[in-house]
C-alpha cells in the first residue's frame, strides 16, 4: 500500500509538475480524453463464455439487450492451451471456464446474428493466439464484414502468462516473435482492432499490490515496444492500438491513483521513445473487478465490494469496465447474477452523476500526492527490473514470481491474523448463510458435440488443402521474416483446425513447460507474533515426534488449470507450519503424480481446482492412484468447489475439502487430524 497521512494539505501538492495539466492532454494522468465520459461513457463490456458457441451467443444477445455496450468472449482452458476438444489431455477441461472453440466454424456460431461492424469484441487469448484472431478475421470475412471494420481488442499478452496466468504454448521467445507479427499484421489489415491489451489484472488476481502490478504492466509493454520497434515500425503507426487492462481491487484510493499514474507513464515512455501523435501517447485501458476480493462466505457482500471497486475504476478513467458477479466464488454466473453485475454499472452510469465530470478526483490534495507516490513506486521497481537486464531477465531470474508470490503471502498472513479484515470470512462471521444457486454446465454433452463437430469437419473439408496449409505454417514457423497471422488465416480459411494449427506450429517451436516452486519462510515470520500461529506449529510439531519425521505433503495442480497462487500459499504455509512440502508441476497427470507419489514417502496428497473440472479430475486421479494410495494418504481438496459436489468428492475417498476463505490454520489443523486419523488406523 502506499503511505497515508492523516490529512494532506496544498503543501503536498505544490512541487507536483502535473498538477495544472488537464484531461485530454498530454501526459493524460488526468484522462485520455477532453470530454471523458459527457462525451462517451465507459464500454459496458462484461467477460462472458461458456459451454459452447449457442450458448455463447446467446447469453451475448442477451447482455447487448440488456445494456451491454461490448462483448468480451472468455474461452475454455482447452482452447487457450492449443487443444482442440478431442485431445486427450483436454477432456476434462472442454467448456468449463470459457466456450469451446475448434475451428472457425464455432466462431461463426458463436457471433451468429451480431453485428461485428458495430459490436467491438474483445477476446481473452495469448497462447492460441494465431488461430483464434484468423478464425475471428475469417469468420468475419465470410459473414460480409470487412476487415476493416471489425473492431475489438485482442489481448494478445503473452510475457504475463510466463510470470501468472500460466496459458503459454511456446516458450517465452517464439511467443515474443508470435504478439509481433500479430501487432504487425492488425496494425496495416485492421487498423480499428486494438492488437494488445497488455495486462496487470493477472498481477493483482496472483498477489501484486497496485504498486507491481502496475510495474510489471509497464516492464512487460516495454519489452512489447522493444521487439515491435525492432522490426522498424513506426511507433505513431502501432502505439494507439495498443491497450491497457488492470484490475481493481478494495484498495480504493490506492486503485485510483494507480489507474492516474498508468497513464502519466506511458505517456513518459512513448514520449521518450520519439512518438509525436496525442493517440500514440494516450493510454486507454479496461478495468476489472477483483475476483480474489469475492468471497465464498455470504457472498452478497461481493455486490458491494464490486461496486466500490467499480467506482474505483470509473474514478481513475477507465475506458471499458467488467464487473464480477457477486457468485463467482462459487462457480460461474447464474443469468440473474450476471444481470446484478451489469445492472451496477447501468446505475453508475446513467443515475449518479459520476459521468458529468471528468477526472472528479482531478487537484484533491490526497489524490494528486497519492498519483505522484505511485508513479515513484512503480518507477523505483522499472528501475530495480532495469538492472537485472530487463523484464525477460527479471523472469528467468525468478525474481517477478518472488514479489508477486511474496505479496500474495503477506496478505494471507495478514488476513489469517486478522490485520487484513474482510467481513464474514475474518470479522463478523454468519453462521447463517443462504448459499445462493450456482450456474451448472453440461461439459460432458457439449465436449460429445464439439467432437462430432470435429469429425464433420474433418469429413467434409479439401484435406489436401488443409494439410498444404498447414505445412505453409509450419514452414512459416522457421522463417524469422514470415508473419505467422497471415499464414495461420489460410489455414483457418482452409478449415484446419486450432488443435491443427498450433501442431503445426510445434513442430517448430517446443511446448514449454515451467517449474513450479513456493517461498519457504515468509508466511511464518509475518506470523511470528501470532499466538494463533504458535498453536498450530506445535500442533503440527507433536504430530511430527509422533511420526518420527516431518509430515510430508504433495500438493497437485491437474488438467489444463494454471491458477497457482492459491497451491502456492498454501504450500508456503505448510512448510512454515512444518510440513515438508514438494508442488507439481502445472498441468500434472494422472502418471505423473503417481510417479511423484512413488518417489518419495508422502502422508498427504492436496489437489488444487478453480477450472470446474474437480470431479472427473479428481475421480481420474484417484483412479489412477488405487484404494491402498487413498487409504494410506491424507487427501485433501482446495479452490472452487461448490457445496453440492462435496459429497461426491468424499465419496471418491477425499479426506478434507476447502473452498476459498479457509485460513491456514483451519487447513493445518483439519489436516493433521485427518492424518491423525489415518496414521492411528
Ligand atoms: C471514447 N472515444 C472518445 C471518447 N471516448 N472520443 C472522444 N472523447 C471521448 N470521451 C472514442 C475512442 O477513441 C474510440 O475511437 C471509440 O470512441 C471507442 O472508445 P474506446 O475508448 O476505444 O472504447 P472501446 O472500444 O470499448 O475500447 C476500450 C479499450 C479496448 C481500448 C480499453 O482495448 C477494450 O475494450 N478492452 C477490453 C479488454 C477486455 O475485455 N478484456 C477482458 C479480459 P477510435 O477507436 O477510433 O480511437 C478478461 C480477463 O483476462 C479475465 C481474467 C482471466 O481470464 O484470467
Amino acid at each position: 500500500m502506499v503511505e497515508r497521512k492523516p490529512f494532506y494539505s496544498a503543501d503536498d501538492i505544490r512541487h507536483l509538475e502535473y498538477q495544472h495539466s488537464r484531461p485530454g492532454e498530454a501526459p493524460f494522468l488526468r484522462g485520455p480524453f477532453t470530454q471523458m465520459y459527457r462525451h462517451k461513457p465507459w464500454t459496458i463490456r462484461q467477460y462472458t463464455g461458456f459451454a459452447n458457441a449457442e450458448a455463447s451467443n446467446a447469453a451475448f444477445k442477451q447482455t447487448l439487450a440488456e445494456g451491454g455496450q461490448g462483448l468480451s468472449v472468455a474461452f475454455d482452458l482447452a482452447t487457450h492451451l492449443g487443444f482442440d476438444s478431442d485431445h486427450p489431455a483436454a477432456q476434462a477441461d472442454v467448456a468449463r471456464t470459457g466456450v469451446a472453440i475448434d475451428s472457425v466454424e464455432d466462431m461463426k456460431r458463436l457471433f451468429d446474428g451480431i453485428d461485428l461492424s458495430r459490436v467491438s469484441v474483445s477476446m481473452t487469448m495469448n497462447g492460441a493466439v494465431l488461430p483464434i484472431m484468423a478464425a475471428f478475421i475469417v469468420a468475419g470475412e465470410e459473414s460480409g464484414v470487412a476487415r476493416e471494420q471489425l473492431r475489438g481488442t485482442i489481448q494478445n499478452d503473452i510475457l504475463k502468462e510466463f510470470m501468472v496466468r500460466n496459458t503459454y504454448i511456446f516458450a517465452p521467445k517464439p511467443s515474443l516473435r508470435i504478439c509481433a507479427d500479430v501487432v504487425d499484421y492488425l496494425s496495416e489489415a485492421l487498423p480499428n482492432f486494438n492488437s494488445m491489451s497488455i495486462s496487470g489484472y493477472h498481477f493483482q488476481e496472483a498477489g501484486a499490490e497496485p504498486a507491481l502490478e502496475l510495474a510489471l504492466t509497464l516492464a512487460n509493454a516495454r519489452a512489447y515496444l522493444d521487439a515491435i520497434s525492432a522490426r522498424g515500425l513506426d511507433l505513431d503507426h502501432f502505439c494507439h492500438r495498443l491497450s491497457f487492462f488492470f484490475g481493481v481491487g478494495m484498495n480504493f484510493f490506492d486503485e485510483i491513483a494507480k489507474l492516474r499514474a498508468a497513464r502519466l507513464l506511458w505517456c513518459e515512455e512513448v514520449e521518450r521513445r520519439g512518438a509525436r501523435s496525442d493517440r500514440a501517447k494516450r493510454m486507454k485501458m479496461h478495468c476489472q473487478t477483483s475476483g480474489w476480493s469475492l468471497t465464498a462466505q455470504e457472498p452478497h457482500n461481493n455486490l458491494i465490494r464490486t461496486t466500490i471497486e467499480a467506482m474505483a475504476g470509473v474514478f481513475g478513467g477507465t475506458q471499458s469496465l467488467h464487473t464480477n458477479a457477486y457468485d463467482e466464488a462459487l462457480s460461474l454466473p447464474t443469468e440473474h447474477s450476471a444481470r446484478l453485475a451489469r445492472n451496477t454499472q447501468l446505475i453508475l452510469q446513467q443515475e449518479t452523476g459520476i459521468c458529468d465530470v471528468a477526472d472528479p478526483w482531478g487537484g484533491s490534495y490526497m489524490m494528486e500526492s497519492l498519483t505522484q507516490q505511485m508513479a515513484d513506486k512503480v518507477r523505483d521497481y522499472l528501475r530495480q527490473i532495469d538492472a537485472l537486464g530487463g523484464i525477460l531477465a527479471a523472469l528467468e531470474s525468478g525474481w517477478v514470481s518472488k514479489q508477486i508470490h511474496g505479496q500474495a503471502l503477506r496478505t494471507q498472513s495478514r488476513i489469517d491474523n486478522g490485520q487484513h479484515p474482510i467481513i464474514g470470512v475474518n470479522r463478523f462471521v454468519s453462521d447463517d448463510e443462504a448459499r445462493p444457486p450456482v450456474r451448472a454446465i453440461d461439459a460432458g454433452e457439449v465436449l460429445n458435440q464439439q467432437r462430432q463437430r470435429l469429425q464433420r469437419l474433418k469429413e467434409t473439408r479439401d484435406t489436401r488443402r488443409v494439410e498444404a496449409a498447414l505445412a505453409d505454417l509450419t514452414a512459416a514457423a522457421a522463417s524469422p521474416t514470415a508473419n505467422l497471422l497471415a499464414f495461420t488465416i489460410e489455414a483457418i480459411r482452409a478449415r484446419a483446425t486450432l488443435g491443427e494449427c498450433t501442431q503445426a506450429l510445434l513442430k517448430q517451436m517446443r511446448r514449454h513447460q515451467a517449474d513450479a516452486h513456493y517461498l519457504a519462510g515468509l508466511y511464518g515470520i509475518e506470523r511470528r507474533q501470532d499466538t494463533q500461529w504458535h498453536s498450530i506449529r506445535r500442533e503440527v510439531e507433536a504430530y511430527h515426534q509422533q511420526l518420527g519425521q516431518a509430515p510430508r505433503a504433495l500438493l497437485v495442480k491437474l488438467g489444463l488449470d494454471g491458477h497457482d497462487r492459491g497451491v502456492r500459499v498454501v504450500a508456503s504455509g505448510l512448510k512454515d507450519a512444518g510440513f515438508d512440502v514438494d508442488i507439481s508441476p502445472l498441468f500434472s497427470t494422472p502418471e505423473q503424480v503417481q510417479r511423484m507419489l512413488d518417489a518419495a514417502p508422502y502422508d498427504a496428497l492436496g489437489i488444487s481446482l478453480l477450472s470446474g473440472a474437480h470431479l472427473p479430475l479428481v475421480e481420474q486421479l484417484l483412479n489412477t492412484l488405487g484404494q491402498e494410495a487413498c487409504d494410506r494418504l491424507g487427501v485433501f481438496v482446495g479452490g472452487i468447489i461448490p457445496d453440492q459436489d462435496i459429497p461426491a468428492l468424499t465419496t471418491m475417498g477425499v479426506d478434507a475439502v476447502f473452498p476459498p476463505g479457509n485460513s491456514m490454520e483451519a487447513i493445518i489443523s483439519e489436516l493433521i487430524a485427518v492424518l491423525a486419523e489415518k496414521h492411528s488406523a
